[in-house]
């Protein structure tokens, strides 16, 4: 096959380099690429190289490249305005309309999970249909918005004169000299180049790799198209809180790191103790989601050993069952797994498997992550959060301290991982179980060890805290965690406190 691919190159006086005559022997076809790369170009180069087979492939094949490589671009993008501080204590008003969470029977509906429904294998093909469930997911939705009715595949774009709408997926961001930015976008016809002009409206915007716009603009002479407005999923309607009607509150905690020296298992008393108690506002409490990390685990990272002081993963999840004991009878528990859990790293996660969830009561509810579950009717996203490491590292501004920024952009981009081939593990489902298809009330993460509520467009905003104090990686990288911090919220409100142990 070798000798093959170079005698075609060459009988069309030209080379091929090294690493794209690699990267299309791993190719079912591996003549498919170079075809439509021959067709593509006017002019052929001195040397076809690994970029031009792979633009000419299929969508999500630059991601898949990327992640090969490892090599990230860097992308330049905004930092989105400040938020409004938590309040810290339960607010009186809050504290006065606590109802007494006994006196309603549980209601809770995993609306969407993988536990049990993976089929991936994690072949090129699998990868190939994941980018594809991805893109038509995301631009269903924007062709939807009136801005981009119409909207046409980019091969068909591109040749246009007047006015041109399309969608694709982000395979590159670059700024220019002069501080206008490039997206090269690609459907499943084409890829083009797309110009956002630094006094546009949407200059201030940032994107990153493999999430999908749309695009409204015009295609100059030279086939880029200059853009006039760049439009996201979003939410596009602000919605009020679809609350129900009475002040039931559901209680969200993660990262707990059971088994960790640093647990601070003080902390946990203080806050079990509470929740038995007699105080109105945690006898008014009727959920507790529980987003991750809820043990260390074991080999997660390197030398991880040194800082454990559990080193035998059934013995960290008893000890949390142990721990979860004494929490009283009217407190539902959902708990989903995290990158420090006993499932595989890659998400969609499933949920704990059943050697361990008999070790726990046999009350507690166990889901995937991340996963859509309806309580009482209010939908409640739960994801850990790993993306999240993702998204520090792309946009400047972005830290650990401001988990919110991260959840307000996955929710434009409707996409709880949009990045890949960085921190965050995704395997390659049929169905992109990372996409935010379905508007939540309240959306929950965890796994910076910080803590924050807020609300955007209709949806609340919920960071959970940690129940482990600065590990020694995080001094070294200067993370300064909020451990004991529980965020409350009231579904019949969507209002919600911070409650600090
Ligand atoms: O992550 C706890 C916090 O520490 C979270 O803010 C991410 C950060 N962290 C942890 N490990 C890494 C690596 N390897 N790179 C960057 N940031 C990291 P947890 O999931 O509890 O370990
Ligand atoms: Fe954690
Ligand atoms: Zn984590």
């Amino acid at each position: 096959m070798r000798e093959q691919l170079l005698a075609f190159v060459s009988r069309r006086g030209t080379l091929l380099e090294p690493a794209a005559v690699e990267y299309l022997l791993s190719q079912q076809d591996p003549m498919g690429p170079l075809d439509r790369f021959f067709a593509s170009c006017a002019e052929l180069p001195l040397m076809v190289t690994l970029q031009d087979v792979v633009r000419t492939a299929d969508l999500g094949r630059t991601a898949a490249l990327r992640a090969q490589v490892n090599a990230a671009p860097a992308v330049a993008l905004r930092v989105p305005a400040a938020v409004a501080a938590p309040s810290r204590e339960a607010s009186a008003s809050f504290r006065r309309q606590s109802e007494s969470a006994s006196d309603h029977a549980p209601d809770v509906r995993i609306l969407r999970d993988i536990t049990g429904r993976s089929t991936c294998e994690g072949t090129l093909e699998d990868f190939t249909r994941y980018f594809r469930n991805r893109f038509q997911t995301l631009s269903r939705m924007l062709r939807n918005r009136r801005e981009l009715g119409g909207a046409q595949e980019i091969s068909k774009a591109r040749r246009s004169t007047r006015e041109v709408r399309f969608i694709g997926m982000v395979s590159d961001v670059r700024d220019t000299k002069n501080g206008h930015r490039i997206l090269e976008l690609e459907d499943e016809t084409d890829r083009i180049s797309v110009l956002v002009l630094a006094d546009s409206s949407s200059a201030s915007e940032t994107f990153v790799n493999d999430e999908v716009v749309g695009i409204v603009g015009k295609v100059n002479d030279r086939g880029l198209v200059i853009a006039e407005s760049v439009v996201r999923p979003d939410i596009p309607v602000v919605r009020p809180f679809r609350g129900i009607g009475e002040h039931i509150r559901a209680a969200f905690i993660s990262d707990v790191h059971v088994g960790s020296t640093t647990f601070l298992d003080e902390k946990w008393s203080k806050l079990t103790t509470w929740m038995s108690s007699d105080d109105e506002l945690a006898r008014s409490l009727r959920y507790l989601v529980v987003s991750g990390d809820v043990v260390d685990g074991i080999g997660v990272y390197p030398r991880q050993d040194e800082e454990l002081a559990i080193d035998d993963i059934y013995g960290q999840y008893e000890a949390l069952a142990k721990m979860m004991a004494p929490l009283p009878d009217h407190l539902t528990v959902i708990m989903i797994p995290g990158n420090h859990d006993a499932v595989r790293p890659a998400e969609p996660q499933p949920a704990l498997p059943q050697p361990i969830r008999k070790l726990f009561d046999s009350n507690l509810i166990f889901a995937g992550n991340p996963s859509l579950v309806s309580l009482h009717g209010v939908k409640v996203l739960a994801y850990h959060g790993r993306s999240m490491d993702d998204f520090v590292s792309a946009i400047p501004g972005m830290n650990y301290h401001r988990p919110l920024d991260a959840m307000r952009e996955m929710l434009k981009m409707r996409h709880l991982a949009p990045i890949y081939g960085g921190k965050t593990p995704i395997a390659p489902e049929a169905e992109d179980h990372l996409n935010v298809d379905e508007v939540p009330d309240i959306f929950a993460t965890g796994h910076v060890h910080s803590v924050g509520v807020d609300a955007y467009r209709g949806v609340v905003l919920v960071n959970s805290s940690t129940w482990q104090a600065q590990t020694p990686y995080q001094k070294m990288r200067n993370i300064e965690p909020l451990p004991a911090r529980l965020p409350i919220v009231d579904l019949g409100t969507g209002a919600a406190v911070i409650k600090e142990f």
